[in-house]
């Protein structure tokens, strides 16, 4: 009943309430009047820009509704196999470009806004940006809703409605200062409350054993504590605007509202406690990525997300076929990392303690059912919870987990791998730690698919942390190279390309993304080349306005764009990047008349609040920026700029304008990135490593059209394992001598000489990221990318070839793989 999942009485929903025609626009002028009216409550003459776009969204979402529920109903009848993506972040970006371009309204909005007199443009700036991730995983998440949701695949999105997403970022003399994000502050247009679809969810307290009808013992968990988990549904629409699938993100609500005898005591608070603490679960998105943070809240949101989830599969399957044994035919559930690993053992309870299934029968349809993406191999990524906690939390999953181990060390000692070292190696509890859960491993050991998120990555991960699993479950590891929806990333993102695109290659590379191959042909054409190149330098344009505006650094559309957008990690060498630029400051002091190729280094992302060394990394770029900014020696030919608060929506004005893309991590650390594919498909040439995708996409775009440096994994395995201090790379480069000699002697922070002391000294003396010894490889290849852009012609080949070299990089074409290898469900599109 919660599903809305329709009688034969249903009402024909209106499809297309909007034609992409002079009449479409004037019918939703009076759409956008009548929600302005009557849902906003405000006349026009009183609607601020904020009213306006509350109405526009209103609008278009009515647009929405129509192939939602026909996809919904389409699922339900013809009874076909429905994805559920477990995700604790989906990074959507804004919304009403996306309904818009995916509906084919964006044209019929402007008209009807311009209409009324409203910018249409600015409008889109009233939208919040909802930040319910912290970075490219989350983002993943959302690309893959709206590719499931193009290629007519019924999927729901499963995850949290986190009231603050990951917080604001500010910076105060250059260091950053977190600020608390409040999306939902004026209200989300999109979601639709589904008060009446809600889940109990228990905590703690015990397990009993009692007897079923038949007199069979039963273990039943009786939890001390159950808070309720309430639906809000948002449609996300495809492209083309046929199907669209569902986000369902769970907010949670305290049984009892009060205390109401402690209130009329006059205890406020007291009166309020329970609730709080309860409801803290759907609070805040935690803010820390790949950083070992074993929190009890943390814990409480896996559980609440992930039971409330199953539950509510579970639902809706036995609603619709009414036995529980054919879930794995109907329903594949996908872990996003291993934040929703508890699915496994909470699948087996809801199947074995809830619906009477068999122990053994219970495994075969969970393992069936479920899947995992593994997203990085940093070890202290890896999620451990300890055992006690879980016992204390779970205790009934920590018994599940328990049963499940001991089978699963059996059929590790039958594949004869049964000596003391394998077993501790490949258990599901880690004892050299003081005991803790691996979700790895339980996620691993309770999926039928396990993939990597890029061919590198894959490859190191059956070599790797699930070396031992591989052996005992062979074939269970494939490769799932990521991929990014190009209608944000490419039509939305940069329209103007996209029409240079249309009209040399045909509409249909809209919707076929290899299409882009076609464009090499046009690579040397130096008409096209020149119209590629004003696109890039119309959207320079408009960012140089828009840093101007918000970080008052005046920087010159004319110079080179070097990007590196993404978050601030240590392996991902932002340091690597800003030494470069001291380096190229002192080059330019040392011969201020040579005629410098100018460049504008953009950097921007944001640090976990918890993570020390990322935040002085950030505070080092500023106080370069101040220092090389102002000296009238550089005469502005190098600027450095570090944009506050980078997210989906800074990324949208900052990919279609760069010129350069910086890929620099160590090799073996990415697990794949995301951001290097949607710089490269905006036309960006990358200067990168070889990890992560890097390495697909330089095969793809060629050799020839990528700036490669740097140690490879094995490399970096090798040195690691002579030992991590640095001294040997810096003699043996005195540029770099040089620059740390500034860096930790005070250049930059004469007010503090000492600041960065310590990071130098830790360079030299153990560089685990090897910053020092790629430093020289990196130099010179950034010296080839000005030697390139003093070369119009072949930048601008090379630029051209990029964009048509990675249509394979769609996340149209990754769900595809998913569809047919792990879930086996049709992706037809239609
Ligand atoms: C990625 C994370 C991640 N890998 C823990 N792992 C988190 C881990 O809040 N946490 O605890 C949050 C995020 N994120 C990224 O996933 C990889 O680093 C990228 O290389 C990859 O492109 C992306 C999508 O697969």
């Amino acid at each position: 009943a919660d599903m809305a999942i329709a009688s034969a009485e249903t009402p024909p929903v209106s499809w297309r309430p909007f034609a992409e025609d002079a009449a479409g626009a004037d019918a939703l002028r009076r759409r956008i009047m009548d929600k302005l009216l009557h849902n906003v409550g405000k006349p026009p003459t009183a609607a601020s820009e904020r009213d306006w776009f509350v109405a526009t969204a209103l609008a278009v979402r009515d647009a929405v509704v129509g192939p939602w529920l026909d996809s919904t109903r389409r699922a339900a009848e013809t009874g076909a196999k429905q994805v559920h993506y477990l995700s604790l972040e989906f990074l959507t970006g804004r919304l009403l470009s996306d309904a818009m371009g995916n509906l084919g309204l964006t044209g019929a909005v402007q008209e009807a806004l311009a209409a009324v007199g409203v910018d249409a443009e600015r409008l889109q700036e009233q939208e919040p940006d909802p930040a319910l991730g912290n970075g490219g995983l989350g983002r993943l998440a959302a690309c893959f809703m709206e590719s499931m949701a193009t290629l007519g695949i019924p999927a729901v999105g499963y995850g949290i409605r986190y009231e603050h997403g990951l917080f604001r970022q500010a910076f105060e003399d250059g260091e950053q200062i977190e600020l608390p994000d409040d999306w939902l502050a004026l209200g989300n247009p999109w979601e639709f409350a589904r008060p009446e679809v809600a889940y109990t969810v228990g905590f703690g307290g015990e397990v009993r054993i009692s007897e079923d009808a038949e007199g069979r013992a039963r273990r039943v968990w009786e939890p001390a504590e159950t808070l309720s988990a309430v639906a809000y549904d948002m449609p996300v629409i495809g492209g083309g605007g046929r199907h669209a699938a569902t986000l369902r993100l769970w907010s949670a609500r305290a049984g009892s509202p009060l205390h109401l005898e402690e209130f009329n005591r006059g205890d406020h608070v007291g009166a309020l406690r329970d609730r709080v603490r309860l409801e803290a679960i759907s609070r805040v998105l935690y803010p820390g990525d790949e950083s070992p943070e074993g929190r009890e809240l943390r814990l409480r949101q896996q559980f609440f997300f992930v039971t409330a989830s199953l539950q509510d599969m579970l639902h809706r399957h036995l609603g619709l076929f009414g036995d529980a044994r054919t879930l794995p035919d109907k329903a594949a559930v996908q872990l996003n990392d291993t934040h929703p690993a508890l699915a496994v053992a909470e699948l087996m309870r809801l199947l074995v303690d809830v619906h009477g299934m068999g122990w053994d029968e219970a495994w075969r349809t969970t393992v069936a059912t479920v899947s995992y993406t593994n997203h990085t191999l940093m070890p202290e990524a890896l999620e451990t919870w300890p055992v006690p906690l879980m016992e204390r939390l779970l205790p009934r999953h920590m018994e599940i987990i328990y049963r499940l181990n001991a089978t699963h060390l059996e059929q590790v000692r039958e594949r004869g791998l049964g000596d003391d070292a394998a077993l501790a190696a490949a258990s599901l509890i880690d004892e050299g730690h003081g005991r803790r859960v691996r979700m790895g491993h339980l996620a691993f050991v309770g999926s039928h698919a396990v993939n990597g998120v890029s061919a590198l990555h894959t490859g190191l991960l059956g070599k790797t942390v699930f070396g031992d699993l591989d052996a005992v479950y062979p074939g269970r590891i494939s490769n799932k190279t990521n991929g990014v929806t190009f209608r944000r990333w490419l039509h939305r993102a940069n329209p103007g390309l996209t029409r240079l695109l249309v009209d040399a290659l045909g509409p249909h590379v809209l919707r076929d993304g290899e299409a882009l191959a076609g464009l090499a042909k046009h690579a040397d054409d130096r008409g096209f080349q020149a119209a590629f190149a004003a696109q890039r330098r119309a959207r320079k344009e408009a960012l140089a306005r828009f840093i101007a505006d918000r970080a008052g650094v005046a920087v010159d559309p004319e110079a080179l764009l070097d990007v590196q957008v993404k978050r601030i990690h240590e392996y991902k060498r932002q340091l690597l990047n800003i030494l470069h630029a001291v380096a190229t400051w002192h080059a330019v002091r040392d011969e201020p008349g040579r005629d410098w190729v100018p460049r504008v280094k953009l950097l921007a992302g944001k640090a976990a609040p918890g993570y020390r060394m990322a935040k002085h990394i950030i505070r080092l770029a500023h106080d370069v920026a101040r220092t090389v900014n102002a000296d009238p020696a550089v005469a502005g030919r190098l600027k450095l700029v570090f944009p506050p608060n980078y997210g989906v929506s800074l990324a949208e004005l900052i990919i279609p304008a760069a010129d350069l893309s910086e890929q620099i991590s160590t090799a073996g650390m990415e697990a794949s990135g995301t951001g290097n594919m949607k710089l490269a498909l905006n036309g960006a040439l990358t200067i990168g490593t070889l990890d992560g995708a890097n390495v697909e996409i330089r095969q793809r775009v060629g050799a020839e059209n990528f700036f490669l440096f740097g140690l490879t994994t094995e490399e970096v395995e090798a040195r690691r394992a002579r030992g991590l201090a640095a001294h040997d790379a810096v003699s043996a480069s005195p540029t770099l001598a040089r620059v740390l000699e500034d860096v930790g002697s005070g250049a930059f922070s004469p007010g503090d000489p000492h600041r960065y002391r310590g990071l130098v000294d830790a360079l030299v003396e153990r560089d685990p990221f090897m910053v020092a010894v790629d430093f020289d490889g990196y130099c010179a290849q950034q010296e080839a990318v000005d030697a390139l852009w003093r070369d119009p012609a072949r930048w601008w080949r090379m630029a051209v070839m990029n964009t048509a070299g990675v249509g394979w990089f769609s996340s149209d074409r990754t769900v595809a793989e998913y569809a047919a290898g792990i879930w086996r469900v049709p992706a037809g599109g239609a």
